[in-house]
């Protein structure tokens, strides 16, 4: 009974509890940090839109590394944004935070398409690989022109 209801606990702390609660100093904190998680994956997005436009060699292994970067990467911004951290070094809008919940559904989204794109990106299926890139650049592309100053 007691191991059950432990099990049970331990279920919905998996199924509720958000990724992670945040965990910086202050909102220049919090700032840095999603900054550099965008700037990483813009690197190897940009990578990977340079392979597919035949600006550089297209390079499947290297590809596929990249998608799984930009994969994880996509994890880890939306920690970085703390209430009050449209004051300082950012081009967020503050209306982030009047639409959370929209907000956090396109990051999810993000999230979503970005793993797809790392699972067909170990495929021999260009088709595929295209449309799952078009759909995460799709998905960067619908939350900068709601949530970032300078598009
Ligand atoms: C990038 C980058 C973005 C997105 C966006 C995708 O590499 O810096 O902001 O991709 O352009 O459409």
């Amino acid at each position: 009974m007691f191991k059950k209801f432990i099990m049970s606990a331990l279920l919905s702390t998996a199924i509720t509890t958000p990724a992670l609660s945040h965990s910086f100093d202050g909102v220049e904190d919090a700032i840095q940090y999603r900054k550099a998680a965008f700037g990483l994956m813009a690197h190897n997005f940009g990578e990977m839109a340079a392979m597919l436009k035949g600006k550089k060699p297209m390079d499947k292994v290297i590809f596929a590394q990249r998608a799984n970067n930009v994969a994880a990467l996509a994890q880890l911004p939306h920690e970085g944004f703390i209430e009050g951290s449209d004051k300082g070094e950012t081009d967020v809008l503050a209306k982030i935070w009047k639409n959370k919940s929209d907000f956090d559904d396109k990051m999810k989204a993000l999230q979503i398409s970005a793993n797809q794109l790392a699972k067909v990106s170990q495929l021999d299926d260009i088709k595929a690989i295209k449309k799952a890139f078009g759909a995460t650049g799709k998905n960067c592309k619908s939350c900068h022109k709601s949530y970032k100053q300078r598009n």
